[in-house]
C-alpha cells in the first residue's frame, strides 16, 4: 500500500486559556515519538470532560494552550520506530488514557487508569480536536476494518466508561439499575450497555427531548428530576418491589444527585460515581448507610481489556446510541449547548470540516 500523504499543517480547535477563546486555526501536524503512532482523526465525540478541560474546573491542571478531545476515531498514518502492534492503514481510536508508565504497581496489575503518571488525551497532551493526533501505540483502541467511525467515536470514552461502571456495580442480568444523567452522552451509551446485559433501567434526567430519546431506546421508566416532587420516593417506587434499584450509576454533572443516591438504592446496593462535577462532595447518612449495608464507589474509564470488550459490544451491533454530526469548526456551539444541558445523547465532530 502506498504511504499516506501527510500534510505539514492541519486544522485544530485550540483552547488558549481556561474558559478563554477557543480558536479554530492551522497548526503543525505533530510527529510521533518512537513508541507512538500518528492517527488521522476522522470523527471525534464531544464529552463533558472536554468542557471541564476548557474551563479548568477540576483540581488537576490542563496543558495550555490545549487541543481537547479524547473520543477520536481514525486511521493510522505513521508509526514510531518501536511500534509493532499496529500497522499503517489500521483503524484506531484515541482514548482518554493516551498512555501510562507501564511499570508501576497499577500498570503491572492492568489497572492502568490508576497509574500515578498518566498521559491524558485532550488534557495533559493534545487530543482529538485536530485532524492528526499522536497517541501511545500500546494504548490506542483497535477498531475493526469497515466500522462506522462516527458511530464508534462516543464508545471510545462514554462507552468504555459506562461499560466499566456497569461491571463495577456488580448488577446482574434481571436486576434493576438507576442511571442518573441517562439523557446525556454517557447516559445514552449506558442505556444500551445495560440493555445488552439484560439489566432493567430506571432512567433519571430532565426534559422532553431526553425522555423521548430514552424511550426510543426501550426505557420504560423515566423520572424527570426537575418535575418530581420527591426523587428518592419516585425511584424506589419505580423498582420492581419498591425497595429501590440494586445499583445506581451517577453520570450527572451536579452535586445534588450524588447526595440522593445512597438514600434510594436498595439495602446491600451499590452506588457507582462516574460523573465529575467540579467542587462537589459525596454525602450519605451514616446510620442508614451502615444498617442498610450500602456500598459507594468511584469508577474511572476502563483498562485496555475493558476498552476492547466495550468496542466488541459495538461491533456485534448491540450499541446504537443517537448522535448528531457537525463540523470540527462548530465545537464552541456544541459546548454552549452542553453547558445548558440541551444535548440529548452525543455530538460527534467531523474533523474534515
Ligand atoms: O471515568 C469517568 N469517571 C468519566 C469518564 C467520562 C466522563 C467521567 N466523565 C464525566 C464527565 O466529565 C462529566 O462530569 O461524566 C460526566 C458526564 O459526562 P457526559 O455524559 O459527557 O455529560 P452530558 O452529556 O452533559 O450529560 C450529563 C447529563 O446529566 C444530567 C444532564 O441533564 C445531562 O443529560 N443531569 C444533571 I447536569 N443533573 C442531573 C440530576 N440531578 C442530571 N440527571 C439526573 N439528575
Ligand atoms: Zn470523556
Amino acid at each position: 500500500m502506498a504511504a499516506p500523504q501527510i500534510p505539514k499543517t492541519q486544522m485544530a480547535q485550540v483552547f488558549e486559556k481556561n474558559s478563554g477563546p477557543i480558536v479554530f486555526k492551522e497548526i503543525p501536524v505533530p510527529e510521533p515519538g518512537p513508541d507512538e503512532v500518528l492517527i488521522n482523526i476522522k470523527y471525534s465525540g464531544v464529552c463533558h470532560t472536554d468542557l471541564h478541560a476548557w474551563h479548568g474546573d477540576w483540581p488537576l491542571p490542563t496543558k495550555l494552550p490545549l487541543v481537547g478531545g479524547h473520543e477520536g476515531a481514525g486511521e493510522v498514518v505513521k508509526l514510531g520506530s518501536l511500534v509493532n502492534n499496529v500497522q499503517v492503514g489500521d483503524l484506531a481510536g484515541v482514548k482518554w488514557l493516551n498512555g501510562s508508565c507501564s511499570s508501576c504497581d497499577y500498570c503491572m496489575s492492568a489497572d492502568e487508569p490508576l497509574c500515578p503518571e498518566p498521559i491524558l488525551s485532550g488534557y495533559t497532551v493534545d487530543g482529538s480536536f485536530q485532524q492528526y493526533c499522536v497517541a501511545k501505540a500500546a494504548h490506542v483502541a483497535k477498531i475493526p476494518k469497515g466500522t462506522d467511525l462516527a458511530a464508534i467515536a462516543p464508545v471510545l470514552c462514554a462507552g468504555i466508561t459506562v461499560y466499566k461502571g456497569l461491571k463495577e456495580s456488580e448488577v446482574r442480568p434481571g436486576q434493576t439499575i438507576a442511571i442518573v444523567g441517562a439523557g446525556g452522552g454517557l447516559g445514552s451509551l449506558a442505556l444500551q450497555y445495560a440493555k445488552a446485559m439484560g439489566i432493567h433501567v430506571i432512567a433519571i434526567d430532565t426534559g422532553d427531548d431526553k425522555k423521548e430519546m430514552c424511550e426510543s431506546m426501550g426505557v420504560k421508566t423515566f423520572i424527570d428530576f426537575a418535575k418530581s416532587k420527591n426523587v428518592v420516593k419516585d425511584v424506589q417506587a419505580a423498582s420492581p418491589d419498591g425497595m429501590g434499584p440494586h445499583a445506581v450509576i451517577l453520570l450527572a454533572v451536579s452535586e445534588r444527585p450524588f447526595q440522593q443516591a445512597a438514600e434510594y438504592v436498595r439495602p446491600k446496593g451499590t452506588v457507582v460515581c462516574i460523573g465529575l462535577p467540579g467542587n462537589a462532595f459525596l454525602k450519605a447518612p451514616v446510620f442508614e448507610s451502615v444498617v442498610r449495608m450500602i456500598r459507594i464507589k468511584g469508577s474511572y474509564v476502563g483498562n485496555r481489556k475493558d476498552s476492547a470488550e466495550a468496542i466488541d459490544f459495538f461491533t456485534r451491533g448491540l450499541i446504537k446510541a443517537p448522535f448528531k454530526i457537525v463540523g470540527l469548526s462548530e465545537l464552541p456551539k456544541v459546548f454552549e449547548l452542553m453547558e445548558k444541558g440541551a444535548i440529548a445523547g452525543r455530538y460527534v465532530l467531523d474533523n474534515s470540516k
